[in-house]
């Protein structure tokens, strides 16, 4: 018969219960935080095996240094334009989050959702793709959208839910779809988007198309199944597809260590399942810009998927759903030692000599003049509880090509009973 007490002389068994580092009121120090030079990276040939890159899964790829110039074999040496563009855009969303952001205050809307300090690893990683490239985002990239030149007042019509909402108002706020620009449906389950677009990039491979995949996810999403099941398909097939995860420390009011990142970086998860894996300074805009050409490079030449962590950090709150102020403490966002992405591309610029503090002020008016504009045409189509949304009917159809007889009933009844009880 087995013994049924504890053997005394082994120590009882325990858990680790992972605790962040800073709670509301903590003074931050970040000193611990290994940030490596900019520019200290050596830039592996596309074509190196998993195997023999397993270092960058630790290290941090950095091209901005600390007085603004681009350095090292990762520069992606962009000319200005390009970077004007990219600055450009990240404005541009920014400014949106703000604008909308008050529009959910102000009851217009139900929801929405900021990638305030993480815009460069939507908007660099998406230049750096080509604009037929499939995107499987998550709810924080937006800026692909941007990218892809989607119209801010069709954005802001979903947000809205209203009449012109080209989704019929049947998804949350925010999350998007466009076939056109290639930009598949935003889903709010957590990293579905991951066998989702490594099975499109196995598909286009097996069509002999040219397009490859990107997709995106956060750092807690990691530790959903479906991340570990995509990341057998890809590498197991060669998949062309670039896996981003984007480390913005927090998910919701979990710290990134209940995803594991105690243990090892997200990058590492790469390594263990023979996938190249490369790790980013995710406010870096070239270094973003370099990883995501690399990764391209590499699948459209069959060389196979590319992992990319980008350790950035999510400034504002979760959604407008949430009060960071409850768990963290307000400091970790002044002190984040990696900056900011549009004051880092700013400063380059100006370093660069092709940009001013006047300019600077312009562009944001300038974007700030566009966001106001998409919002009052986007109203006119409805807001928030002013009945200006998808006729109610509507809702029944674009599940079967030709509606069922069961639905036809259901939808009958249902309509009945709104009339009765809204006779308005
Ligand atoms: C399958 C699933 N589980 C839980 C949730 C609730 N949820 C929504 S966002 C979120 C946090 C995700 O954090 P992370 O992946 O780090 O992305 P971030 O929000 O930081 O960009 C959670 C738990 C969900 N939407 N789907
Ligand atoms: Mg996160």
């Amino acid at each position: 018969m087995a013994d049924e007490k504890p053997k005394s002389n082994l120590p009882p068994l325990s858990l680790h219960v992972p605790e962040p580092n800073f709670r509301p009121g903590d003074t931050v120090d970040y000193s611990g935080l290994e940030i490596p030079a900019a520019g200290a990276q050596a830039r592996p040939d596309i074509n190196t095996k998993p195997k023999d890159m397993r270092d960058m899964v630790d290290d941090m790829i950095r091209v901005l240094d600390d007085d603004h110039a681009a350095v090292g074999p990762w520069d992606p040496k962009l000319d200005d334009e390009t970077l004007l563009k990219m600055l450009r855009t990240m404005v541009q969303v920014r400014t949106f989050d703000d604008r909308l952001h008050r529009q959910q205050r102000q009851g217009k809307t139900s929801f929405y959702m900021k990638c305030t300090g993480e815009e460069a690893t939507s908007v660099a990683a998406a230049m750096a793709l080509h604009a037929d490239d499939m995107c499987f985002p998550s709810y924080r990239q937006q800026g692909i959208l941007f990218v892809r030149g989607y119209p801010l007042t069709e954005m802001v019509n979903q947000i809205f839910s209203n009449k012109a909402d080209k989704l019929k108002g049947r998804q949350l706020p925010i999350m998007y779809s466009s076939r056109e620009l290639n930009f598949f449906t935003v889903s709010g389950n957590l990293t579905t988007q991951y066998p989702q677009a490594v099975g499109w990039a196995m598909a286009s491979a097996s069509k002999g198309d040219s397009r490859i995949a990107a997709v995106w996810c956060g750092e807690g999403s990691t530790a959903e199944g479906d991340f570990h099941a995509a990341m057998t398909f890809a590498a197991v097939y060669n998949a062309p597809v670039i896996m981003n995860i984007v480390n913005n420390q927090w998910a919701i009011s979990s710290f990134s260590g209940f995803a594991g990142a105690e243990r090892a970086t997200f990058a590492a998860r790469g390594a263990g399942y023979g996938i190249a894996a490369l790790r980013v300074d995710g406010n870096d805009p070239l270094a973003v810009y370099a990883a995501t050409r690399w990764a391209a490079e590499r699948a459209r030449t069959n060389q196979g998927p590319t992992l990319i962590e980008h350790f950035t950090y999510r400034a504002e709150a979760h959604s407008t759903s949430d009060d960071p102020t409850a768990y963290r403490s307000a400091q970790e966002r002044e002190e984040w030692p990696l900056g900011d992405p549009i004051n880092r591309l700013n400063k380059h610029l100006i370093q660069r000599g092709v940009w001013s503090d006047e300019q600077q002020e312009a562009l944001d008016a300038e974007c700030l003049e566009a966001v106001k504009e998409a919002v009052k045409e986007a109203a006119k189509n409805g807001i928030l509880g002013h009945g200006l949304h998808q006729p109610f009917e509507t809702m029944f159809q674009d599940v079967f090509e030709e509606m069922p007889w069961h639905l036809k009933e259901q939808a009958a009844q249902a309509n009945k009973e709104r009339e009765i009880k809204w006779p308005s």
